[in-house]
């Protein structure tokens, strides 16, 4: 018999319960099948194995290392001491450390089977959750990680927590098989859905009073929302399928720009996959963001390509229904709600205000800079597990994960700044001001041991690159210049490669991709120069670039807008060149201009 696709495995799971709760209620397997794989991802969870052991197994012909990544979501990455300190516990069912996400959760790797359950049971009763961190469905939603009280970000977590309710997935399976069908409190969980929207959106599918938004079919691919307020786009808003920008008016938020069809993952050499930026779609009057969001969800539940996954997210979608096309389709289900065209929208980092700053409040926030996103402690260096502990222990004081996987903490009342400050120095977490530029910023996403995925080392390698890059970076005085690096395991574009100055995209072991002139604001994608780099050519091969910018920039421009003007025109890369390097491309570009005097 053939392989079940996921779309078939959907279907037949009765609200995605599978045989889930037989398998992990048996000691006496160790993994679970694919087909169950596949729904596990909806409850949170990917089987994983240990991919340094498994050469050695395999030569043993023992089975993998079997283990469970958990990924815990929390809107606009806000967490509580107390929710902390019990993501910091259940360390000891996992491998022992906290991975941060780019989209503000939290991974727990190496969770064995037999303690799954209490792992995911545990992240629930803190008052967040793993249902739909993973899946066909609407992930974590990302919101501006700094804390200011200044009334345009305390609307845009607001929002993501109405999103986020929006769109869990409504089966009791997830309280059914992890919680013995308790209900689960969440912390964000305040609103309500709009009933007349659920009208609407019933029309499109006959088992909406099931699940009103995802039926039994879920969506064809996962969904990302993100909320960024110009100018720092620290969510990286184009690379979301729906993203939201605020408008204000005298200080208060009138309404939100949406942009849609972000998205970045990609196959090497296939051309139908490729990278895409969001477009704007239009403006909506904030009282009907979460219904547009709404609208744009079952858009794609309904549009997108349910045949190839390659060609599933919505960016696809938006590509072959047309931008125009997409919003008739959006607005025919938004009846007597007002829209306008899009406001124009200008961002300029994508950075994280890293230190201490005022909250606006009275109270401060420090965020602090955390390498990778890896919170263990270090035999040599920082011991962000001891210190973040102990300050939510001992302070008490909530944190917030940001896009680019630092810790904020947040709410500090100036009196307990030394006392932070000690907590930090004392467990050797240094503050970011004596760091270049570039490593504040740069990210790598987590590949190797434990993504199945990955054709090389990420996380693992870029801290030992960017040794190398400071070098050059203090050697031609570019410390302090942001340029913006990021590295991935594959090209499925996790570390957000695509539009970064400097993306490494892997391809073998010790191979990279390398894509170049992206931008720090997040806003332009980055064309392929050269298919293959080594790991340890990467520093001579950025050498050449720092030092023709070094050499031609004018006064305060920045790495992305020299490159912008000088080696682009100010043109953003045509598709092919996500798959053409620039030596093939100027050969072709050569071979046309010869041509018609040849
Ligand atoms: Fe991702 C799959 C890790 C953000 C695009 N991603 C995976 C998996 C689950 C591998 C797998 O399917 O077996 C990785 C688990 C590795 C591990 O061992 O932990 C993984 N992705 C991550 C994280 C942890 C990377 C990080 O450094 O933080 C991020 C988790 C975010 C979260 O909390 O939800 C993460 N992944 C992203 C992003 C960036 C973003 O969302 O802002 C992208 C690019 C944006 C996008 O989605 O287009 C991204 N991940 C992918 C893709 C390609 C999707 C596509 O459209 O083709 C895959 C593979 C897939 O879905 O088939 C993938
Ligand atoms: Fe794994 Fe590839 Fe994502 Fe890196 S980019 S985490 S290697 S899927």
């Amino acid at each position: 018999m053939s392989k079940a696709s996921v779309e078939e495995i959907k279907l037949a799971s009765n609200g995605l319960r599978g045989d889930l709760a037989e398998n992990f209620a048996d000691p006496a397997l160790t993994h679970v099948e694919d087909s169950e794989n596949v729904l596990l991802k909806f409850h949170g969870s990917y089987q994983q194995d240990d991919r340094d052991l498994r050469a050695a197994r395999n030569k043993e012909k023992q089975e993998k290392a079997w283990s469970f990544m958990v990924r815990s979501k929390m809107p606009g990455g806000r967490i509580s001491a107390q929710q902390w300190l019990i993501h910091h516990d259940l360390c000891v069912l996992s491998e022992g450390s906290l991975r941060l996400t780019n989209r503000q959760g939290i991974q727990l790797h190496g969770v064995l089977k037999g303690n799954l359950k209490a792992v995911i049971a545990g992240i629930c009763r803190s008052g967040l959750t793993t249902m739909g961190a993973c899946g066909d469905v609407v992930r974590n939603t990302m919101a501006p990680a700094a804390p200011l009280k200044d009334g345009i970000r305390q609307d845009a977590q607001l929002l993501s927590e109405e999103l986020s309710q929006r769109f869990l997935w409504r089966s009791a399976a997830y309280a059914d098989i992890w919680l013995d069908g308790e209900k689960i409190d969440l912390d964000w969980a305040q609103v309500d859905v709009n009933p007349a929207v659920r009208a609407q959106t019933a029309a499109h599918d006959a088992k909406a009073a099931e699940d009103p938004i995802y039926g039994e079919k879920y969506l064809p691919r996962k969904f990302k929302i993100g909320i960024a307020i110009e100018p720092q786009n620290d969510v990286d808003v184009f690379s979301q399928d729906l993203g939201f920008i605020p408008h204000v008016l005298d200080g208060a938020v009138q309404g939100y720009t949406l942009t849609v069809g972000g998205g970045f993952g990609m196959s090497h050499g296939q051309l139908t996959t490729r990278p895409f930026l969001a477009q704007p779609l239009f403006y909506v009057p904030r009282q009907h963001v979460v219904d547009a969001a709404e609208a744009i969800v079952t858009t794609q539940r309904d549009h997108g390509n349910r045949t190839e996954r390659k060609n599933a997210r919505m960016k696809y979608t938006v590509q072959t229904m047309g931008i125009d096309g997409f919003r008739t389709e959006v607005l025919s289900r938004l009846p007597g709600i007002p829209t306008s065209p899009a406001k124009p929208l200008n961002f300029a980092t994508v950075e994280d205000n890293l230190g201490w700053h005022p909250q606006g409040d009275g109270l401060l926030f420090c965020a602090v800079y955390v390498s990778m996103g890896r919170i263990t402690d270090r035999p040599d260096g920082p011991q962000y597990l001891s210190a973040f502990n102990e300050i939510a222990r001992d302070l008490g004081l909530p944190f917030i994960i940001t896009p680019n996987t630092n810790v904020i903490i947040a709410e500090v009342p100036p009196a307990l700044q030394p006392a932070v400050d000690a907590i930090l120095a004392k467990h050797g977490v240094p503050h970011a001001d004596g760091m270049t530029a570039t490593r504040r910023v740069a990210h790598a996403c987590v590949a190797l041991p434990t993504c199945g995925l990955s054709l090389s080392e990420s996380e693992r390698a870029l801290p030992g690159v960017l040794d190398q890059f400071d070098l050059i970076l203090r050697e031609l005085g570019l410390e302090q210049d942001p340029i913006l690096v990021r590295m991935t395991g594959c090209p499925n574009g996790c570390g957000r490669p695509y539009n970064a100055d400097f993306g490494f995209v892997g391809r073998a072991p010790n191979k990279y991709a390398m894509f170049v002139g992206g931008s720090i604001a997040g806003d332009r994608l980055a064309g392929l120069e050269q298919k293959v780099v080594p790991l340890a050519d990467i520093p001579a091969t950025i050498r050449p670039y720092l030092e023709a910018y070094k050499a031609e920039r004018q006064p305060a421009e920045t790495f992305s807008h020299w490159f912008g003007r000088t080696r682009q025109n100010g043109e953003a890369p045509t598709p092919e060149q996500f798959h053409i390097e620039l030596a093939e491309r100027s050969a072709r570009l050569a071979g046309a201009k010869a041509s018609p005097e040849g």
